[in-house]
């Protein structure tokens, strides 16, 4: 059977390193501070870490690294933005929460994959 038949863990739908910055907190406007982040989709969630290239590799543990922050899919919205930044391939992610944030790759097919990705499992919570 496979290591998940009682289906208890949530599934692995896609990891990567992309450019992150938030741009707002609960409605509220804030700086952009773009930074690399470690983007992990598990389950309903979407899930940052630390760029794991700008740590030394001892601190590199996977099973043993917290995450950042962690944002519910459930009900966000996910649009293409590139008028909100100078740079290529940017899409806006905003919660239900009113936090927002903007995702870029500088290769057009990656941010393509996460784009659908993520949009994949918002419908499907819409659908529930
Ligand atoms: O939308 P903005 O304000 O032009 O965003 C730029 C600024 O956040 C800038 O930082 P300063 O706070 O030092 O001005 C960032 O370095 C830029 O990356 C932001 O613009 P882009 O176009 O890269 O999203």
């Amino acid at each position: 059977s496979s290591p998940d038949s009682d289906g208890c863990t949530p599934e692995l739908e896609k990891a990567g390193l992309l450019n992150k910055t938030k741009i707002a907190e609960g409605g509220r406007k804030l700086r952009k501070n773009w930074s690399p982040s470690w983007v992990v989709l598990v389950g309903n969630s979407l899930v940052f870490f630390k760029d794991p290239k700008s740590q030394t590799p001892s601190s590199w543990k996977p099973g043993n690294s917290r995450p950042e922050s962690s944002v519910d899919l459930r009900g966000a919205k996910l649009h293409w933005a590139n008028e909100l930044s100078s740079k290529k391939n940017v899409f806006k992610l905003r919660t239900v929460t009113g936090n927002e944030f903007l995702l870029q790759s500088e290769t057009d097919s990656l941010i393509r994959e996460w784009y659908s990705t993520i949009q994949n499992v918002i419908d499907r919570l819409d659908r529930e």
